[in-house]
């Protein structure tokens, strides 16, 4: 079997952002399995109309790989994802690339002190370091609606979009109503004849503060030093600041809630409509969303909206609570993601022969969100409580990529075959965050994408970004058993 230094699972942002910091600290023996046929990750399946970032693009791109000419001041998917395309050649990690190995298993060999992978291919191999990059967002949610089965129209994932349906004069019944429906809605409403919006909680919409970029900007950054770094901490330092209204709500949120009251009357004059779309839970306790043709959508003639609930599903359309049967075409699911299930399908075995998934049979914890205990040389990216509310989760991987590195060279400077996090700093880490979480906006009762069917918040970064850079600024040898 080959045995190769590193193995990085998953090519999207986070895995080729690892590959090239890896080639950049001077290694070339590892390889990145994909399960799909090409890279990208979110950027790659998410191309439903409209589908664009909601974080500025001089902020959500590497700060090792700045582009000066992005088109507008918030990415298109098609934009982002040539820019993942040619990231990866620039820094040449192509040929690292086995696309079509989706992992099976990875089982950690404690004699040889490395890891033992399999792909759904049966392809094989053994690696020291293994290093998964799978995201978060991955895996979609299809709502779990009596009858569904039995409709016999067209029916899709906003995730997995069917190009090859073609939507001009369908009806189609639009299930969800967060940052997926609210980007593609507007572009369907254009084209459907009628568009049923079918929602179970209102979200918050604030006006995305977009445009294009103007030739004098793009030769301003090309040709002034420091230009482009500046924006881009421009851009944190304003996003960052939302941490204070995530933490302490009940003022700060008060002030957006009201800016987005405003707005809201500003563009929807019917009582009726204006109550529909009035969310039932605090500002930010589920994700704010941007958008400037949202609300200007839900006043078209085309377009309604159901908030009574869906009872179930028949052969030719969707029933709410109050028994209207609403016929459609077309049924496209924007209801998000198993955010919750990190790794799965996986099966992760550690030292001991134990599961991952049977320790975290009551929510996914890690050290720093990186590290586990009794799974050694596994790290991860964009794990559990390292997602963001508010800001770029770019920086959150550039700062894993960085302790990461810190450990390998750790590992070979002390001429070590392994770390593995020792269970109290780890247990002292996750309180600590459980902690901090306890106090913010995200628990005030509303049910999001965070938390789990058991209400632990598995998914959430709670403090400031530059608080987790600083604590992955380097290795942390004492909190981690070194195995000569
Ligand atoms: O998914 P969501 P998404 N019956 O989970 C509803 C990122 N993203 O794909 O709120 C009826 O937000 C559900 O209702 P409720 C971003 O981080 C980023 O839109 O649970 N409805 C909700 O309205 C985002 O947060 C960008 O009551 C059901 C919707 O479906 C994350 O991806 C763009 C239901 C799901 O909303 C996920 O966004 C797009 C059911 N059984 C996405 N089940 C950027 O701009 C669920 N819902 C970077």
């Amino acid at each position: 079997m080959q045995h190769i230094e590193c193995l990085i699972i998953g090519a999207g942002f986070g895995g080729i952002g690892m590959a090239i910091q890896l080639k950049k600290s001077g290694k070339s023996d590892f390889q990145i399995w994909e399960k799909a046929s090409d890279f990208g990750g979110c950027w790659r399946d998410n191309t439903y109309p409209g589908a664009a970032c909601d974080v500025p693009s001089h902020l959500y791109s590497y700060s090792f790989a700045p582009k000066k000419d992005w088109q507008y001041r918030f990415a298109r998917q098609p934009e982002i994802l040539s820019y993942i395309q040619q990231c990866a050649q620039q820094y040449q990690v192509i040929s690292h690339l086995r696309f079509d190995h989706g992992v099976r298993s990875a089982e950690f060999d404690t004699e040889r002190q490395h890891w033992v992978i399999e792909a759904e291919n049966g392809n094989q191999i053994t690696a020291r370091y293994l290093i998964t990059a799978t995201g978060q967002l991955n895996r979609p949610l299809i709502p779990n609606i009596s009858g569904l089965d039995d409709f016999k129209g067209e029916h899709f994932h906003s995730a997995q979009w069917r190009h090859d349906i073609d939507l001009t004069g369908k009806t189609v019944a639009v299930i969800g109503t967060g940052a997926s429906a609210i980007q593609f809605v507007p572009e369907i409403s254009k084209i459907a004849a009628q568009v049923t919006l079918f929602q179970r909680s209102a979200p918050y919409v604030l006006p995305k503060p977009d445009r294009a970029y103007t030739p004098w900007e793009h030769a301003l950054l090309k040709w002034v030093p420091g230009l482009q770094k500046l924006s881009r901490v421009k851009t944190y330092l304003q996003y960052e600041s939302r941490v204070l209204g995530f933490r302490f709500h009940e003022h700060l949120m008060k002030i957006m809630a009201g800016q987005w009251a405003r707005y809201m009357k500003s563009q929807i004059k019917d009582p009726e409509l204006r109550k529909a779309l009035t969310p039932n839970y605090p500002m930010g306790c589920k994700r704010i969303l941007l958008a400037n043709n949202y609300y200007e959508t839900m006043k078209r003639n085309n377009v309604s909206l159901c908030s009574d609930g869906i009872s179930s599903v028949n052969d030719s359309g969707i029933i709410d609570n109050n028994g209207q049967h609403h016929p459609v075409d077309v049924i496209i699911y924007a209801t998000g993601f198993k955010a919750t299930e990190f790794l799965v399908p996986m099966t992760i075995t550690g030292a001991n022969g134990q599961s991952l998934h049977d320790v975290w049979k009551n929510g996914a914890e890690a050290y720093l969100g990186i590290n586990v205990q009794g799974f050694p040389n596994l790290f991860m990216l964009y794990g559990p409580n390292t997602n963001l509310g508010h800001n770029s989760i770019i920086y959150m991987l550039e700062s894993q990529f960085r302790y990461i590195l810190s450990a390998i060279k750790y590992q070979e400077k002390g001429g070590f075959r392994s770390i593995d996090v020792l269970a109290t700093p780890q247990r002292a880490f996750n309180e600590n965050i459980q902690t901090k979480i306890k106090n913010t906006v995200w628990n005030q009762g509303c049910h999001s994408w965070y938390i789990t069917d058991e209400g632990k918040n598995t998914v959430n970064w709670p403090t400031f970004t530059f608080n987790y850079r600083r604590m992955t600024s380097e290795f942390h040898p004492n909190d981690y058993h070194c195995q000569q």
